[in-house]
């Protein structure tokens, strides 16, 4: 990969003006430097307003001979993963590309003795084990979608997502550690399979020695399947524009939209910023703390690093587990060389006294990443100084599932970092400013609305089995430019610091939440008749969720009912939708066309009520007094 690996700032402007004049044939030269086995007949091919975007069309190539076969003869005993369980006191495990090709090609077997084909979708609902990347790279070695799921999702949002897409075998483990607790994960999918006919096959991985529930003629265990499966699986040559994997992000409807990435651009498109932004060397060890049931961890733990030849951790466990020195202890142990988390992991860590970080040697590290929100002023310090030492770049990159890769990140040494800001484009990234009308703000030193005017090899094809809702969300704010839902600022250099979210989705701890999601869980509730959830900042989770309730007139406010509520957002979406406020209100402000006045919830809920604006307009501007008297703020 270094062929493409930019090394000093001169030669990032010389790629970037590159790749503004002539984008394809900038995609090109590094498109050239992969494994084909057949080249494209057309580089790209796009229009915004259908919206169609379309990669080295005609190319055919398999993302896993990339990843594994081509790596054999030059680095084939060199460790690709290295995984580090939960328990410290457990084996940490590193298998090698030659071993890791011969695993995934084996289970890729399994999935064919099963009946999956190219184009057939697997669900993997796991844990952050080795099986879990096996498995998935199996299914792109045969040409099957895989559509994983955090396995901190609950059974109907695994059902929600299979049924979306119409999954033909479920892959999953027994249980799962989680620091202290043990999860059966086998229990929370047998409850999703009750409603997902689609699913024929259940591959079940044992973590554990627990006896496991199985259901005669689906459910099979993964080792007796193993067992029977040939040992050579060649790659099935795909088209460059055949979809690779789909990956639900939340929306602002109650529905998420599974956002779909195809082949050829996604390899390119990873694997250059990989190495771009994190400047990976030979010898060096790259952990990226994320799950992979997230796009960070399918694009910066899976197939960015293994593509790029990279050595990449897996890390089962949880940062507070068995204390909250763990990360430290990992970086210390693995001599972790790159580390690369969240914002909201950086600020919990950072409130924890300081020994914990003290008593390792965490001399190893070079680089140090963030991702997934707007990191403060104060975590960036933080953790340049207690972590970096002062001596590791900070890369704050910005992107999004329906991004595939980094779009806007310092390179790590090489272009200037300036805290809280993502600072500039990855070369092929052309990012502007709107305004609230629709214009271009050219200036520097400026706010808007953050839009792509140009596509670029990773972005999402289409939601799945929705292309117009793709349209809608993405392509119909601004004629012919990619909305992001992200606001940001652009400084006298041209760095842009994103500022957040301008949409109804609030990110909990890193996670994408939609609010109506939440509002749909809640208002299941027998004795709600309608919610209304907004985020407010929180020091830790960077933001967390405010219920605003009404319940039907013969129930009663209680605590009791504020758990039950609680209980069944977590149950219906999983624990991390949980709101930490829950306000039963008599009414919820509206505008005269029934619309939820959000923006003044926001306000209250951050206890920022100087300023509410007009409110005379409201359908019923008298229940905003009433809300504010009874809000649940702390002073
Ligand atoms: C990769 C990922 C996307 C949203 C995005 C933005 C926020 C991500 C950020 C950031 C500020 C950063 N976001 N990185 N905000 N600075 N460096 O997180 O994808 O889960 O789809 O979230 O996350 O709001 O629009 P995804």
């Amino acid at each position: 990969m270094e062929n493409f690996q930019i090394k000093t700032f001169a030669e990032y402007k010389k790629a970037y003006r590159k790749s503004i004049k002539n984008p394809e044939a900038f995609w090109e030269e590094i498109a050239n430097n992969f494994t084909w086995h057949k080249k494209w007949d057309k580089t790209l091919e796009w229009d915004f307003e259908k919206p169609e975007v379309k990669w080295f069309q005609g190319g055919k190539l398999n993302i896993t001979e990339n990843c594994l076969d081509r790596h054999l003869e030059t680095i084939g005993n060199k460790t690709a993963i290295i995984w580090e369980p939960n328990d410290p006191d457990e084996e940490s495990r590193y298998i090698s590309y030659r071993q890791l090709f011969v695993k995934v090609s084996r289970f890729a077997n399994v999935l064919k003795n099963n009946g999956i084909k190219k184009g057939d979708k697997v669900c993997i609902y796991m844990p952050m084990i080795p099986e879990l990347a096996i498995a998935m790279l199996a299914c792109a070695r045969i040409g099957a979608v895989h559509s994983i799921v955090f396995a901190g999702f609950s059974s109907s949002a695994i059902a929600r997502r299979i049924n979306d897409s119409e999954c033909k075998m479920l892959i999953t483990a027994n249980e799962v550690y989680r620091g202290s607790k043990k999860v059966n994960l086998k229990e929370i999918c047998d409850k999703a399979l009750e409603d997902t006919p689609s699913v024929e096959t259940v591959i079940v991985y044992r973590r554990t020695v627990e006896p496991t529930t199985m259901k005669e003629g689906r459910d099979k265990f993964w080792f007796d399947e193993l067992q029977k499966a040939e040992k050579e699986c060649p790659a099935e040559v795909m088209d460059a524009e055949d979809m690779l994997f789909i990956l639900y992000t939340s929306g602002s409807t109650g529905k998420p939209k599974g956002m779909v990435h195809t082949t050829g651009g996604y390899m390119v498109g990873t694997t250059y910023t990989f190495t771009n932004v994190f400047q990976p060397q030979k010898n060096d060890v790259y952990w990226c703390t994320a799950d992979i049931g997230w796009i960070t961890g399918h694009s910066y733990i899976i197939y960015g690093p293994l593509a790029a030849g990279a050595t990449t951790v897996m890390f089962e466990g949880i940062p507070s587990y068995p204390d909250y020195g763990r990360f430290w202890e990992i970086c210390e142990k693995l001599k972790v060389t790159h580390f690369y988390t969240a914002p909201t992991a950086i600020r919990s860590l950072a409130k924890q006294p300081l020994k914990f970080v003290e008593h390792h040697d965490l001399s190893s590290l070079k680089v140090l990443g963030t991702v997934g929100e707007p990191i403060n002023e104060e975590a960036w310090h933080w953790y340049n100084d207690n972590i970096g030492k002062g001596n590791c770049p900070v890369v704050d990159t910005w992107w999004q599932t329906e991004t595939g890769a980094i779009m806007i990140s310092p390179l790590a040494g090489i272009t200037p970092t300036r805290p809280t800001f993502a600072t500039l484009p990855l070369p092929g990234v052309q990012p502007v400013l709107m305004d609230e009308s629709g214009k271009e703000i050219e200036e520097l030193n400026a706010e808007g609305r953050l839009a792509i005017k140009f596509p670029w090899p990773s972005i999402a094809r289409t939601i799945y089995g929705d292309h117009e809702r793709y349209r809608e969300v993405y392509f119909s704010t601004f004629s012919n430019k990619y909305f992001t839902g992200d606001g940001s600022y652009r400084d006298a250099s041209g760095n842009y610091r994103i500022t957040g979210r301008v949409d109804d989705i609030v990110i909990v701890s890193g996670h994408n939440l939609g609010t109506a999601t939440v509002e749909n869980a809640i208002d299941e509730h027998e004795s709600v008749a309608e919610s209304a959830v907004v985020g407010y900042p929180h020091d830790v989770k960077g933001n967390a969720l405010y219920a605003y309730v009404i319940l039907h007139h013969d129930a009663e406010p209680s605590e009791e009912l504020i758990a039950e509520i609680r209980e069944l957002v977590g149950s219906t979406i999983g624990p991390i939708a949980k709101p930490d406020k829950v306000q039963f209100v008599n009414g919820l402000p509206k505008t005269r066309s029934g619309k939820i006045m959000r923006r003044i919830l926001r306000k209250i809920a951050s206890n920022d009520t100087s300023n509410l604006g007009d409110i005379t307009t409201l359908l019923n501007p008298e229940v905003v007094d009433e809300i504010i008297k009874e809000a649940k703020i702390e002073n």
